[in-house]
Protein backbone atom coordinates (compact mmCIF):
# COMPACT_ATOMS: atom_id res chain seq x y z
CA UNK A 1 0.00 0.00 0.00
CA UNK A 2 2.82 1.89 -0.49
CA UNK A 3 5.41 3.50 -3.49
CA UNK A 4 7.78 0.82 -2.74
CA UNK A 5 8.35 -1.42 -5.43
CA UNK A 6 11.35 -4.08 -5.56
CA UNK A 7 13.93 -3.20 -8.02
CA UNK A 8 13.89 -5.94 -10.10
CA UNK A 9 10.96 -4.21 -12.62
CA UNK A 10 11.00 -5.78 -16.19
CA UNK A 11 13.83 -3.67 -18.32
CA UNK A 12 14.47 -1.47 -15.61
CA UNK A 13 18.66 -0.37 -15.86
CA UNK A 14 21.26 -0.88 -12.90
CA UNK A 15 24.04 0.59 -12.18
CA UNK A 16 26.93 -1.29 -14.35
CA UNK A 17 28.87 -2.06 -12.07
CA UNK A 18 26.89 -1.69 -8.94
CA UNK A 19 24.60 -5.48 -8.62
CA UNK A 20 20.78 -4.99 -7.84
CA UNK A 21 21.00 -3.23 -4.46
CA UNK A 22 18.47 -0.63 -3.77
CA UNK A 23 14.89 -0.34 -4.28
CA UNK A 24 12.47 1.62 -6.99
CA UNK A 25 9.70 3.84 -6.89
CA UNK A 26 7.85 4.64 -9.22
CA UNK A 27 7.20 8.66 -10.10
CA UNK A 28 4.85 8.47 -12.96
CA UNK A 29 4.10 5.58 -15.16
CA UNK A 30 7.26 6.43 -17.28
CA UNK A 31 9.65 7.60 -14.71
CA UNK A 32 11.24 5.91 -11.77
CA UNK A 33 13.08 6.94 -8.78
CA UNK A 34 15.78 4.21 -7.13
CA UNK A 35 17.36 4.38 -4.14
CA UNK A 36 20.53 2.42 -3.38
CA UNK A 37 23.78 2.56 -2.03
CA UNK A 38 26.90 2.84 -3.61
CA UNK A 39 30.27 4.86 -4.85
CA UNK A 40 28.71 7.32 -7.21
CA UNK A 41 32.09 7.70 -9.56
CA UNK A 42 31.12 4.14 -10.36
CA UNK A 43 27.80 4.83 -11.65
CA UNK A 44 26.17 4.59 -15.42
CA UNK A 45 23.96 3.52 -17.43
CA UNK A 46 25.03 2.05 -20.44
CA UNK A 47 24.08 3.00 -23.93
CA UNK A 48 21.64 5.87 -22.56
CA UNK A 49 22.68 9.83 -21.94
CA UNK A 50 23.19 9.81 -18.36
CA UNK A 51 24.99 11.91 -15.72
CA UNK A 52 26.11 12.25 -11.99
CA UNK A 53 25.61 14.88 -10.09
CA UNK A 54 28.94 16.38 -8.31
CA UNK A 55 28.19 18.32 -4.77
CA UNK A 56 30.99 21.24 -5.63
CA UNK A 57 31.86 24.46 -3.90
CA UNK A 58 31.88 27.57 -5.77
CA UNK A 59 34.95 27.81 -7.36
CA UNK A 60 34.35 24.80 -8.91
CA UNK A 61 37.93 23.32 -9.59
CA UNK A 62 37.55 20.30 -6.60
CA UNK A 63 37.55 19.61 -3.25
CA UNK A 64 37.15 16.95 -0.73
CA UNK A 65 34.57 14.09 -0.16
CA UNK A 66 32.27 12.88 -3.49
CA UNK A 67 33.86 15.86 -5.41
CA UNK A 68 37.52 14.87 -5.16
CA UNK A 69 36.51 11.55 -5.59
CA UNK A 70 34.78 12.33 -9.02
CA UNK A 71 37.90 14.73 -9.71
CA UNK A 72 40.20 11.61 -9.52
CA UNK A 73 37.64 9.18 -11.65
CA UNK A 74 37.28 11.66 -14.51
CA UNK A 75 41.10 12.92 -14.87
CA UNK A 76 42.61 16.13 -15.69
CA UNK A 77 40.31 16.80 -17.93
CA UNK A 78 37.37 17.63 -15.48
CA UNK A 79 39.01 20.46 -14.18
CA UNK A 80 40.10 21.90 -17.27
CA UNK A 81 36.61 21.66 -17.71
CA UNK A 82 35.41 22.81 -15.27
CA UNK A 83 37.98 25.60 -15.24
CA UNK A 84 36.54 27.16 -18.68
CA UNK A 85 32.93 27.58 -17.18
CA UNK A 86 32.50 31.52 -17.06
CA UNK A 87 32.68 32.87 -13.59
CA UNK A 88 30.10 34.92 -12.56
CA UNK A 89 32.48 36.69 -10.10
CA UNK A 90 35.43 36.50 -9.02
CA UNK A 91 36.01 32.98 -7.70
CA UNK A 92 32.78 31.45 -8.25
CA UNK A 93 31.67 29.65 -11.67
CA UNK A 94 28.79 28.20 -9.83
CA UNK A 95 26.69 29.92 -6.74
CA UNK A 96 25.17 28.06 -4.32
CA UNK A 97 21.43 26.89 -5.49
CA UNK A 98 22.58 26.88 -8.72
CA UNK A 99 24.23 23.66 -11.19
CA UNK A 100 26.60 23.65 -14.28
CA UNK A 101 27.42 20.80 -16.98
CA UNK A 102 30.97 19.36 -18.41
CA UNK A 103 31.55 16.33 -19.83
CA UNK A 104 31.97 13.23 -17.71
CA UNK A 105 35.95 11.95 -19.42
CA UNK A 106 37.01 9.06 -17.74
CA UNK A 107 33.76 8.38 -15.42
CA UNK A 108 31.39 5.79 -16.57
CA UNK A 109 28.98 8.44 -16.54
CA UNK A 110 28.64 10.74 -19.73
CA UNK A 111 28.30 14.25 -18.14
CA UNK A 112 28.96 15.73 -14.91
CA UNK A 113 26.25 18.22 -13.29
CA UNK A 114 27.81 20.05 -11.20
CA UNK A 115 25.59 21.76 -8.31
CA UNK A 116 26.31 23.67 -5.02
CA UNK A 117 24.73 22.65 -2.08
CA UNK A 118 24.14 25.34 0.95
CA UNK A 119 26.43 25.05 4.08
CA UNK A 120 23.53 24.19 6.30
CA UNK A 121 24.88 26.41 9.45
CA UNK A 122 25.95 29.31 6.86
CA UNK A 123 22.61 30.66 5.44
CA UNK A 124 19.50 31.57 6.41
CA UNK A 125 16.98 29.41 4.44
CA UNK A 126 19.38 26.76 3.63
CA UNK A 127 16.26 24.52 2.41
CA UNK A 128 15.32 26.63 -0.27
CA UNK A 129 19.25 26.07 -1.31
CA UNK A 130 18.94 22.68 -1.14
CA UNK A 131 15.56 22.81 -3.27
CA UNK A 132 17.09 25.00 -5.74
CA UNK A 133 20.39 22.62 -6.47
CA UNK A 134 17.86 19.47 -6.84
CA UNK A 135 15.53 21.66 -9.54
CA UNK A 136 18.37 23.32 -11.20
CA UNK A 137 20.37 20.02 -11.46
CA UNK A 138 17.26 18.57 -13.25
CA UNK A 139 16.38 21.61 -15.53
CA UNK A 140 19.98 21.19 -16.43
CA UNK A 141 19.50 17.72 -17.52
CA UNK A 142 16.08 18.11 -19.24
CA UNK A 143 18.35 21.01 -21.24
CA UNK A 144 21.07 18.28 -22.34
CA UNK A 145 18.88 15.37 -22.98
CA UNK A 146 19.67 13.64 -20.21
CA UNK A 147 17.42 10.43 -19.36
CA UNK A 148 19.34 9.14 -16.46
CA UNK A 149 20.62 11.08 -13.67
CA UNK A 150 22.02 10.13 -10.13
CA UNK A 151 22.44 12.30 -7.33
CA UNK A 152 24.67 11.59 -3.75
CA UNK A 153 23.47 13.19 -0.63
CA UNK A 154 24.25 17.01 -1.54
CA UNK A 155 25.46 19.27 1.71
CA UNK A 156 25.04 15.80 3.61
CA UNK A 157 29.10 15.84 4.40
CA UNK A 158 31.44 18.72 4.34
CA UNK A 159 28.35 20.77 4.06
CA UNK A 160 26.83 19.44 7.36
CA UNK A 161 23.32 19.21 6.30
CA UNK A 162 20.82 17.10 8.77
CA UNK A 163 20.19 13.51 6.98
CA UNK A 164 16.50 13.65 7.62
CA UNK A 165 15.98 17.01 6.11
CA UNK A 166 17.99 16.87 3.24
CA UNK A 167 16.13 13.46 2.59
CA UNK A 168 12.56 15.17 2.79
CA UNK A 169 14.06 17.96 0.45
CA UNK A 170 15.56 15.69 -2.20
CA UNK A 171 12.70 13.19 -2.68
CA UNK A 172 10.07 16.00 -2.67
CA UNK A 173 11.65 17.90 -5.34
CA UNK A 174 12.46 15.18 -7.44
CA UNK A 175 8.82 14.08 -6.99
CA UNK A 176 7.42 17.65 -8.69
CA UNK A 177 10.22 18.23 -10.98
CA UNK A 178 11.99 14.80 -11.91
CA UNK A 179 9.26 13.07 -13.78
CA UNK A 180 10.57 14.19 -17.37
CA UNK A 181 13.35 11.90 -16.72
CA UNK A 182 13.27 7.85 -17.33
CA UNK A 183 15.12 7.31 -14.29
CA UNK A 184 16.35 9.15 -11.34
CA UNK A 185 18.86 7.36 -8.36
CA UNK A 186 20.36 8.55 -5.48
CA UNK A 187 23.18 6.75 -5.07
CA UNK A 188 24.72 6.93 -1.07
CA UNK A 189 27.69 6.26 0.70
CA UNK A 190 26.74 5.09 3.98
CA UNK A 191 23.82 2.84 5.82
CA UNK A 192 22.59 5.65 8.05
CA UNK A 193 21.87 8.20 4.60
CA UNK A 194 20.52 5.41 2.50
CA UNK A 195 17.51 4.97 5.34
CA UNK A 196 17.16 8.47 5.40
CA UNK A 197 16.77 8.46 2.36
CA UNK A 198 13.93 5.44 1.85
CA UNK A 199 12.27 6.69 4.62
CA UNK A 200 11.43 9.80 3.32
CA UNK A 201 10.24 8.00 0.00
CA UNK A 202 8.31 5.73 2.13
CA UNK A 203 6.72 8.68 3.21
CA UNK A 204 6.13 10.94 0.02
CA UNK A 205 6.03 8.60 -2.92
CA UNK A 206 2.55 6.67 -1.57
CA UNK A 207 0.79 5.01 -4.54
N1 LIG B 1 29.76 8.31 -3.90
C1 LIG B 1 28.61 8.68 -3.31
N2 LIG B 1 28.55 9.48 -2.23
C2 LIG B 1 29.72 9.90 -1.73
C3 LIG B 1 30.97 9.57 -2.28
C4 LIG B 1 30.97 8.73 -3.41
N3 LIG B 1 32.10 8.35 -4.02
N4 LIG B 1 31.94 10.18 -1.52
C5 LIG B 1 31.32 10.86 -0.54
N5 LIG B 1 29.99 10.69 -0.65
P1 LIG B 1 30.35 15.85 0.47
P2 LIG B 1 28.85 18.37 0.57
C6 LIG B 1 28.89 11.23 0.18
O1 LIG B 1 31.17 16.25 1.66
O2 LIG B 1 28.42 18.10 1.97
C7 LIG B 1 33.80 19.10 -1.04
O3 LIG B 1 35.03 19.46 -0.51
C8 LIG B 1 29.23 11.74 1.54
O4 LIG B 1 29.31 10.65 2.46
O5 LIG B 1 31.02 15.20 -0.68
O6 LIG B 1 27.85 18.89 -0.41
C9 LIG B 1 33.33 20.08 -2.11
O7 LIG B 1 34.42 20.58 -2.86
C10 LIG B 1 28.02 12.61 1.83
O8 LIG B 1 26.93 11.82 2.27
O9 LIG B 1 29.55 17.13 -0.16
C11 LIG B 1 32.66 21.14 -1.32
O10 LIG B 1 33.60 22.09 -0.83
C12 LIG B 1 27.66 13.17 0.47
O11 LIG B 1 28.38 12.38 -0.49
C13 LIG B 1 32.04 20.39 -0.17
O12 LIG B 1 32.82 19.21 -0.02
C14 LIG B 1 28.04 14.62 0.26
O13 LIG B 1 29.22 14.91 1.01
C15 LIG B 1 30.62 19.97 -0.46
O14 LIG B 1 30.06 19.40 0.69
Amino acid sequence: ANGRRRSSIAGVSTMANGGDNGVTFQLTPSSLLKIQKGDITQWSVDGFSDAIVNPANERMLGGGGADGAIHRAAGPELRDACYKVPEVRPGVRCPTGEARITPGFRLPASHVIHTVGPIYDAVPNPKAYLTNSYRNSLRVAKENNIQYIAFPAISCGVFGYPFDEAATVAISTVKEFGSDLKEVHFVLFSDEIYDAWLKAANELLQS
